[in-house]
């Protein structure tokens, strides 16, 4: 994932001398894992074009790569808290209330699949502790149940149904536990015990794992019990089970992007700095096991600026940490009746997959099954609606029967790479130059009003801003502008009709590198 088409060049050369110069530098007898391109230490000697380098070239380990083009994923939180109409159980509540009694998990992912999901991450226990497979460590499970005569596992049918309809399958496995009558005790080792006991039950007996969800929400007053996790722990039995899976929100590969409305940033970076303390953690772990620190994120990442220079010349380590946009199609997360009717609609998903995907990140939209362990019909219906007004705006790539030009190509990089529907093929201008344009000219007009532009990021993130202009007979008109691009960015705009239009970056880090650029016009209602 991470070897572009092109020859080795000056970037990697770049980059190899920044192995060499001790940040990045794998110890002898490892293999550079994905663990290790991820980040980059700046130095106090780093001049600040250095540092600033060294954002552009640090790069997504394959894990997150493809994690990031799944695009848009799904959430489904069902549990307890389904049949007691609450959204945060106390962890006393009995598991007799549980019986989902035409739970059909099929239906779900049906569901999700037609929305265009490409993995669905299911809530395994929640803030109440209610197991929803037959874990040994607890009764407080389905095991406990009416449902199935305690015979059921939810997550089983669940990821069945993943293999079925080909999703990828995550779980989301909730730290703080109000059941447990371990959590926060006996120097809180106990409770870590459990915790991983319970992690490898859903990382060994439901097949590939995608995506591991450590929520980091905990409620417990002042006088509430203090666990400790063991993060280093969760995340050593992740990698070691489920290497594949990213690790999010409380986690080292993907962060919560801040709120839970469905808002991306407009300037979104997928490399920001960590703080002091978290890079002492990475510190004292690397040297546990050379090479493979891991990254333990604290606090919540919610500023709107995250990653422009200013905070680069602050920071002393980089890492590459892109951005989950959650929302819940309805005002909850779990399903409560009362909440009918109040579900988003079609335009309201539209906007969300526009301010989420469309602005860097990965859309991970919320649904609820109701007590019969069903979506609510009405539910599936604006699911459906949606995808299908989707299709129609994406359906018709403007970008077909173009030429494209660009004004400082570099040698054996195509500008014509942009609309060649390829991912791993880009245009870039010569080395140094951080400015260029690409040019579209049809032969008829056309009209469009959105425009989706992807960097190659296997290379890094670079572009900070750029433009995009239309010929209007006399002279070049500006139609939109943006900062960041980073895997995807989209731009809506009011309808311009014209033979010839322009992307010009103004400002980027380093070489920008264009994948993808796409066009269109939203059709009629
Ligand atoms: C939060 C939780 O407290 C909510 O109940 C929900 O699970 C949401 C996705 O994360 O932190």
């Amino acid at each position: 994932m991470l070897t572009s088409i092109k020859r080795v060049n000056r970037n990697t050369l770049f980059l190899l001398t920044l192995v060499a110069g001790g940040t990045l530098l794998p110890q002898p007898g490892l293999a550079q894992s994905s663990e290790t391109v991820n980040r980059v230490t700046l130095l106090p000697t780093d001049s600040k074009e250095t540092k600033i380098q060294k954002a552009a070239h640090v790069r997504p380990s394959a894990r997150q790569m493809t994690w990031q083009r799944y695009e848009v994923t799904g959430f489904v939180h069902f549990g307890m808290n389904t049949f007691t109409d609450r959204e945060w159980g106390d962890g006393t509540e009995d598991p007799k209330l549980f019986n989902p009694a035409q739970l059909d998990a099929r239906q779900w992912v049906k569901a999700a699949k037609d929305f265009g999901m490409k993995e669905l991450v299911m809530t395994t226990k929640h803030h109440d502790g209610f197991c929803l497979w037959p874990t040994k460590t607890t009764n407080h499970s389905v095991k406990s149940s009416p449902w199935k005569e305690g015979k059921g596992d939810v997550i089983r049918e669940v990821a069945n149904a993943c293999k079925e309809y080909g999703l990828k399958f995550g779980v989301y496995l909730s730290p703080w536990d109000r059941n447990q009558a371990k959590y926060g005790v006996y120097g809180s080792e106990a409770y870590n015990e459990l915790f991983r006991t319970q992690l490898r039950e859903l990382l060994t007996q439901y097949g590939p794992i995608a995506e591991v969800w450590f929520d980091g929400a905990n409620g417990e007053g002042k006088n509430g019990k203090k666990q400790i996790y063991d993060w280093e722990s969760y995340y050593k039995l992740v990698r070691e089970l489920q290497p594949n899976a990213v690790v999010s929100i409380s986690g080292p590969d993907v962060r919560w992007v801040g709120n839970e409305e469905g808002e991306g940033r407009d300037t979104e970076w997928l490399v920001v700095p960590i703080s002091a303390s978290e890079n002492d953690r990475i510190a004292a772990n690397s040297q546990q096991e050379a090479g493979s620190g891991v990254f333990i994120p604290a606090g919540d990442r919610m500023d709107n600026d995250l990653g422009s220079r200013a905070k680069i010349l602050e920071a002393t380590t980089l890492i590459w940490y892109p951005a989950v946009v959650n929302n819940s199609f309805r005002p909850g997360w779990f399903y409560h009746a009362k909440e009918d009717g109040k579900q988003r609609n079609v335009a309201k998903l539209m906007d969300n997959y526009y301010a989420s995907v469309g602005k860097n990140a990965v859309w991970l939209l919320n649904f609820s099954p109701d007590k019969r362990g069903l979506l609510n019909e009405e539910d599936v219906k604006t699911l459906h609606a949606y995808r299908q007004r989707f299709d129609k705006v994406f359906s018709r790539n403007l970008t077909a029967g173009a030429t494209v030009q660009a004004t400082n190509g570099r040698s054996g990089s195509k500008a014509q790479a942009v609309v060649d529907g390829q991912f791993d093929t880009y245009w870039t201008t010569p080395e140094g130059q951080t400015a260029g344009a690409l040019e579209l000219t049809w032969k008829k007009p056309v009209t469009v009003d959105q425009i989706v532009l992807q960097e190659h990021i296997a290379n890094g993130q670079r572009i900070e801003s750029f433009v995009v202009e239309a010929f209007d007979g006399q002279s070049w008109q500006e139609v939109s502008k943006g900062t960041t691009i980073g895997y995807k960015r989209i731009l809506r705009f009011k309808p311009t009709t014209t033979r010839q239009l322009r992307v010009r970056i103004l400002e980027s880090r380093a070489n920008p590198e264009i994948a993808n650029l796409e066009l269109y016009a939203n059709p009629a209602e």
